[in-house]
C-alpha cells in the first residue's frame, strides 16, 4: 500500500503575534527529525512509505498530488499541534475523501474527541510501532481491525476503543527509525545549542517520576525501558556513516540509570567514536549522581549541552509540583556543570499565584548562576496529568498552550503577571547573548533584529 507519514508543521501563531520574539526566533533555529513517524515507517517497510515534513515541505496539496497515498498518517504529540493535525487531516480528506486517515501521538490519546470527526478514520492510541503495522495489514488483507490493541475508530457516528496496548517491552526488537524517509531533510535538523546536522535517538521510553505537569509518565508508562548499551552506540555509528556528528540523545532524562549510561559512555570511547556535539536533557538529582560519567562523556565530545527541567527556586513550589529535587539539589547539580564546563541550561515552571518577589528572586537566582539558556513557562496543566484538573482555566483554545500565553488564572492581575514575565524573558534573552555560543541559534537577520530590541529596552 501506499501510506504518506506527516510530521504537521510546527505550532502556527494563529495571529502572528510573536513574530520577533525570542522563542519565535529559537524556534527557527530548532528542528529535530520527526523520530515517531521514522519509528512507524521502519515498521512498514513492505509498503511503499513515504514521509512528508511541513516544517521544510509545506505544500500537502502538491505531495498529495503526486504520491496519491491510500492511506496517511498525521502524527500530533504537543498538544498546541492539535489545532493544526486536525487542519492537515481536514485537507487530506477535502483531497480525496476515500484516503484512509490514521492520527497517533499523545495529544491524540489525552484528548481523542477533538480527532473524533469524519477526517479522522483511526486513533492510534499509545506506542504506534505494532498497532500501525497490525493496522495497514488488516486494511490491505481486509481483516478485523477491531481485533487490533491500541486503536480508536469511528462507528455509526461513535468512537469506539479497543483493548488497551500496553508500551513496546522489548524496545531492541524495534527496527532503527527509518532515516532513509528523512535524509533528503536532515541538511535542516538542527539543535538551538548546535548549529549543525543532528541525529536524534532515542535510548530509553517511560519515566518513574510523577511531576504533576508532565505527560511522559502516564503516556510512555512509569517504568523506564531501555534499549540496550550496544544498540544506542550502534545507531550512533549508523548516524555518523550518514555523516552525522552531533546527536540530541531525546530521552527525557538520559542519565535516569547512571550505570546503564556508563556503559554506553565506555562503548564510545572503546569504539574511539568523537563527535562534535552531543545534547540531552537530564534531572538535576541525576546530574548530581553522574558528575563522573559526564565527565568521561566530554572525552567523546568536549561540546555537550544539557536541558535540565530546574523547575523552580523553592522547596515548597517544586514539593507542589512533585519534582522530586529540592533546591539544594539544582545548586548542586549546577555545581557539576560549571565544574565540567557544561554551560546552565534548563527551564523554569511558573507559579501561577507567584508573586512579584517571586519573579524577582528567580531572575536573580538566574543571573548570579549566569544561565546559558534559561526557559520560563507558567504552568500549562496539559490534558493527562495530575495538574490538569488542580486550575480554573482562562481559556481551552489548544493553540494557546504554548508556553507563550497564560491559560489558568493568575494570583497577580494579568497585565502585572505578563509585565513580570516579559522582564524575565528579558533577561533570559540577555544571558543568551551573553553567551556567544548560545547565539548560533540566530541568523543574521533575527540577530540584528534582537540587538535592536535589546538596544531599545536597555
Ligand atoms: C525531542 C522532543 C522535541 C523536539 C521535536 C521532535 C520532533 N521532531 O517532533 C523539539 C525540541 C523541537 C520539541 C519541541 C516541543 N516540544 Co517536545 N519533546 C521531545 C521529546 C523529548 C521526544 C520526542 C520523541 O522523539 N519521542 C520519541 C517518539 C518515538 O515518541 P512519540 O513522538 O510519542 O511517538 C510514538 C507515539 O506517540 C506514536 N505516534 C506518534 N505520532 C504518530 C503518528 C502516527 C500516524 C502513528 C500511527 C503513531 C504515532 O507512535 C510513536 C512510536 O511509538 C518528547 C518527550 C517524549 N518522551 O516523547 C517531548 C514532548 C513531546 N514535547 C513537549 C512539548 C511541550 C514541546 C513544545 C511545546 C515545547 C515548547 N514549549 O516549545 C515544543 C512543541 C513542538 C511542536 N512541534 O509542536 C511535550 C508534549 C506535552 C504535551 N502533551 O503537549 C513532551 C511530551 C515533553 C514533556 N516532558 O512534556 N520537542
Ligand atoms: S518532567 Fe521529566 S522527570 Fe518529571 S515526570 Fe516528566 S519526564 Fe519524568
Amino acid at each position: 500500500m501506499k501510506i504518506l507519514l506527516i510530521s504537521p508543521s510546527k505550532m502556527i501563531q494563529g495571529d502572528g503575534s510573536d513574530e520577533g520574539s525570542l522563542s519565535s526566533m529559537m524556534h527557527k533555529g530548532f528542528l529535530m527529525e520527526p523520530l515517531n513517524l521514522e519509528f512507524i515507517g521502519a515498521m512498514l517497510k513492505d509498503h511503499d512509505v513515504e514521509l512528508l515534513d511541513m516544517v521544510i515541505e509545506p505544500n500537502l496539496a502538491e505531495k498529495l498530488g503526486s504520491f496519491k497515498p491510500d492511506i496517511v498518517g498525521v502524527s500530533c504529540v504537543a498538544i498546541q499541534g492539535v489545532n493544526n493535525a486536525r487542519k492537515v487531516l481536514q485537507t487530506i480528506k477535502e483531497f480525496n475523501p476515500e484516503t484512509i486517515t490514521v492520527a497517533g501521538g499523545s495529544s491524540v490519546a489525552f484528548l481523542p474527541e477533538e480527532f473524533d470527526n469524519s477526517n479522522v478514520d483511526f486513533h492510534v492510541i499509545g506506542e504506534g510501532e505494532y498497532t500501525m503495522r497490525e493496522l495497514v495489514e488488516a486494511l490491505e488483507s481486509g481483516g478485523d481491525f477491531r481485533k487490533i490493541k491500541g486503536l480508536a475508530y469511528r462507528e455509526n457516528g461513535t468512537l469506539c476503543f479497543t483493548e488497551k496496548r500496553p508500551p513496546v517491552e522489548d524496545l531492541d526488537a524495534l527496527p532503527f527509525p527509518a532515516r532513509h524517509l528523512t535524509r533528503k531533510y536532515f541538511s535542516h535538523y538542527r539543535h538551538h545549542q548546535a548549529q549543525i546536522p543532528l541525529g536524534s535517538v532515542f535510548t530509553s521510553r517511560g519515566c518513574p517520576n510523577r511531576c504533576i505537569f508532565c505527560t511522559v509518565a502516564e503516556y510512555f508508562g512509569r517504568k523506564l525501558r531501555c534499549h540496550s548499551p550496544e544498540r544506542v552506540v550502534e545507531e550512533i555509528l549508523l548516524l555518523k556513516s550518514m555523516g552525522i556528528n552531533a546527536i540530541s540523545l531525546v530521552d527525557d532524562n538520559f542519565l535516569q540509570h547512571v550505570k546503564r549510561v556508563d556503559t554506553i559512555v565506555s562503548l564510545l570511547t572503546q569504539k574511539n567514536i568523537q563527535l562534535e556535539h552531543i545534547n540531552m536533557s537530564a534531572r538535576a538529582d541525576c546530574i548530581v549522581r553522574a558528575g563522573d560519567v559526564l565527565a568521561k562523556l566530554k572525552t567523546v565530545s568536549d561540546d555537550i549541552s544539557i536541558c535540565v527541567g530546574f523547575e523552580g527556586i523553592s522547596d515548597e513550589w517544586l514539593k507542589t509540583l512533585k519534582k522530586g529535587t529540592t533546591r539544594k539539589i539544582n545548586d548542586n547539580a549546577i555545581a557539576i556543570l560549571k565544574d565540567l564546563d557544561i554551560p546552565i541550561a534548563g527551564g523554569f515552571v511558573i507559579n501561577p499565584d507567584a508573586e512579584v518577589r517571586d519573579f524577582r528572586e528567580l531572575a536573580e537566582y538566574v543571573e548570579e548562576k549566569d544561565f546559558s539558556i534559561v526557559t520560563f513557562t507558567p504552568l500549562i496543566p496539559l490534558p493527562g496529568t495530575a495538574a490538569y484538573a488542580m486550575h480554573s482555566y482562562v481559556t481551552r483554545d489548544w493553540d494557546q498552550f504554548d508556553g507563550r500565553h497564560l491559560v489558568v488564572k493568575t494570583k497577580l492581575p494579568v497585565e502585572q503577571f505578563t509585565r513580570e514575565w516579559e522582564n524575565l524573558e528579558n533577561l533570559a534573552t540577555k544571558l543568551m547573548f551573553k553567551h556567544r555560543k548560545a547565539q548560533n541559534v540566530l541568523n543574521n537577520e533575527d540577530r540584528d533584529t534582537l540587538h535592536k530590541i535589546l538596544s531599545l529596552k536597555k
